[in-house]
């Protein structure tokens, strides 16, 4: 029977195990918007993971959102990172990057020149973000022309090149919890006419384009791609009309490249997994995509355990259990008990709540 601490090659990154730490905003970031020498200790704590996946971080100034987030566009970013590359490496761990644009999810402090935050739309929505004064409504957006769109894809082939030359074993694109990919994905947002709106086929059109330019720059094999189908973060972003036709499609566009991984959060982040009155069929995903299939949210041993040794997922993903437990994979292969999450150090701040959490005992 197949088990949660058995080794698995995804694309050309061998594993371990298949327990996967989740990619986890910590606000963390440094003068410039580097990881600093904490961030280097954090992730080298957390090395025993099968797979790491690095924060959320912009592939370039316009893709941030909120405070001390950390970039991969500089090269100041690209030698910060191949510090913690390194050290994970040194333990034996594998470590990707999750690339990152924002969208309409920032505000115009955090951007340059006071620019507009860029979307497929100019509506603004009904969410907030974290900047210098705290946190405060998202600034109204501008909607990206078409003929932007090609610098746009560029950004995230040179974002995967730079996270190449900085260490990573790949990327995972962040096709995820309504950020830019995701504000072309649905519907319920994107109001676009032309190429990139419309039809299914259109709205998916920056994701596969996207998709294509990393592949091509790094390789399938070292790239993977989230989504989240049934997210709306307490309905302050819509779901599609028909998520689940929209994602089968997305699937199947992506089911050729040969990717490493593909990712799905299931039902809301960091919330229920079973959204009330929302069914949403995992498995007809599953079905449709030959790579290595990785799920999140809210898994506890003994579900994760299960889904493994059924077949319903090759890899785990934990996130808050992470944060708290560096020691995760012993944890688990003991079933020892966890350290309790310190919520209020989750975002921005120092050791404390980040690399301070005990391991057990040798
Ligand atoms: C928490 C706070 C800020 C950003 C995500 C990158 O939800 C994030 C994020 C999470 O994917």
């Amino acid at each position: 029977m197949r088990s949660l601490f058995d080794p698995i090659k995804i694309g050309d990154i061998a594993l371990a195990n298949r327990i996967v730490m989740a990619p986890l905003t910590r606000n963390r970031a440094i003068e410039g918007n580097k990881p600093g020498p904490l961030t280097v200790e954090y992730y080298r704590q957390r090395a025993t993971a099968g797979l790491i996946i690095a924060e959320a971080s912009q592939i370039s100034p316009m893709a941030q959102g909120y405070l001390d987030t950390p970039g991969i566009y500089s090269t100041e970013q690209v030698a910060a990172w191949r510090e913690v590359t390194d050290a994970v490496h040194a333990e034996g761990g594998r470590i990707v990057l999750q690339l990152w644009h924002v969208g309409r999810i920032s505000h115009s402090s955090l951007l340059p020149d006071g620019a507009a935050p860029v979307s497929s739309t100019s509506r603004r929505p009904e969410a907030m973000t974290f900047t210098r004064e705290g946190f405060v409504p998202v600034s109204e957006p501008r909607a990206l022309r078409d003929d932007e769109l090609p610098s746009l894809i560029e950004d995230y082939r040179r974002a995967a090149r730079n996270a190449i030359v900085a260490g990573f074993d790949g990327v995972e694109i962040h096709a995820a919890n309504t950020y830019l990919i995701e504000q072309f994905l649905r519907d319920t947002i994107n109001d676009r006419s032309g190429p990139y709106g419309g039809s299914i086929a259109n709205r998916a059109r920056l994701l596969i384009e996207v998709v294509q330019a990393v592949t091509e720059e790094i390789g399938a094999g070292r790239t993977g791609v989230r989504l989240s189908p049934m997210t709306t973060f307490g309905n302050t972003a819509p779901l599609d009309s028909d998520p689940q036709t929209l994602h089968n499609y997305v699937v199947e566009q992506l089911a050729p490249f040969g990717l490493a991984f593909l990712h799905v959060i299931e039902g809301e982040t960091g919330g229920t997994r079973t959204p009330e009155g929302k069914p949403f069929d995992y498995e007809a995903l599953h079905h449709r995509f030959p790579g290595a299939w990785l799920v999140n949210n809210g898994y506890s041993l003994e579900l994760a355990k299960q889904t493994i040794a059924d077949g319903k997922a090759d890899l785990i993903a934990f996130g808050r259990p992470f944060i708290s437990n560096p020691d995760l994979v012993r944890r688990l292969r003991e079933a020892a008990p966890l350290n309790e999450l310190r919520a209020d150090k989750l975002y921005g701040g120092g050791a404390e709540g980040y690399t301070d959490y005990p391991f057990l005992p040798a």
